[in-house]
């Protein structure tokens, strides 16, 4: 098993809009990427820095890789960490990239408030369980989560839910298909997530890559 060592620094990204969106950060701390993982098939990448790797992994596993130690730090959004959980991991920055925010949206002409009003009980798909959960408890709605990996906003055009709770935001997908934002549950964005134990054994290498972070993040 490839394990970090203590001279170097493994972090955890995902391709798509974390991989755009965090290439000024890389710039600024000296560690960009010197080859393109969207056109490569390898899963390990050099930086500028020697000390410093890149590993691709999925969005919802960079927690995972982080947590054990097998990458030292890794970017994520505030979305999958709560699903997550966020255990073994400490959370110092909040990056302001890949914003958008999570809601409940049903189909334009439903009325959801008087669905909620005469206390039925919704069914609501969503890849997103443990923040649903949450939000329709504090607010005493009786649903049935339907765990889904995927095109959340096919569900309720085929039936298979009332509602949903997605992330959104342009609101384009929402509208493609038809569907209103009803609620608005929290606002998201990607944080810088750190093992524990790196944090304290590899901060020398670690501190500047935090503080060229959170410079860029401050703006
Ligand atoms: O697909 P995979 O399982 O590998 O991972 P992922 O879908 O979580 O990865 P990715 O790269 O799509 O998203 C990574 C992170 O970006 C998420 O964890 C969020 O924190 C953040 N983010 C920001 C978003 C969006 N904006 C976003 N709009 N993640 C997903 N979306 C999807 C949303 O689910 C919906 O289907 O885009 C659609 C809505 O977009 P609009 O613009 O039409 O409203
Ligand atoms: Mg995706």
């Amino acid at each position: 098993m490839q394990k970090a060592n203590n001279d170097e620094l493994i972090l955890a990204l995902s391709k798509g809009r974390i991989l755009e969106e965090t290439a000024a950060l890389l710039d600024a701390a000296g560690i960009a990427l010197t080859e393109d993982p969207e056109t490569s098939r390898k899963l390990i990448f050099p930086t500028q820095n020697p000390k410093v790797k890149v590993i691709i992994v999925r969005a919802s596993d960079v927690p995972t890789y982080v947590q054990y130690g097998a990458a030292d730090f890794g970017i994520a959004g505030k979305d999958v960490l709560q699903e997550h959980g966020g255990a073994g991991l400490y959370q110092p920055i909040d990056l302001n990239i890949a914003k958008c925010h999570l809601a409940v949206a049903v189909p334009k002409g439903y009325d959801y408030q008087n669905a909620v009003r005469k206390g039925a009980r919704l069914r609501v798909a969503t890849k997103y369980v443990q923040a649903a959960r949450e939000h329709f408890a504090a607010k005493g709605v009786h649903v049935d989560l339907i765990k889904l990996y995927g095109s959340i906003e096919l569900a309720p055009l085929v039936g298979l839910s009332e509602a949903i709770v997605d992330l959104v935001s342009t609101g384009n997908t929402l509208r493609a298909n038809d569907l209103v934002e009803v609620e608005h549950i929290a606002d998201i964005s990607s944080r810088l997530v750190v093992n524990q134990a790196a944090l304290k054994l590899k901060r020398d290498l670690l501190q500047p890559i935090l503080d060229a972070f959170s410079k860029v993040a401050a703006g």
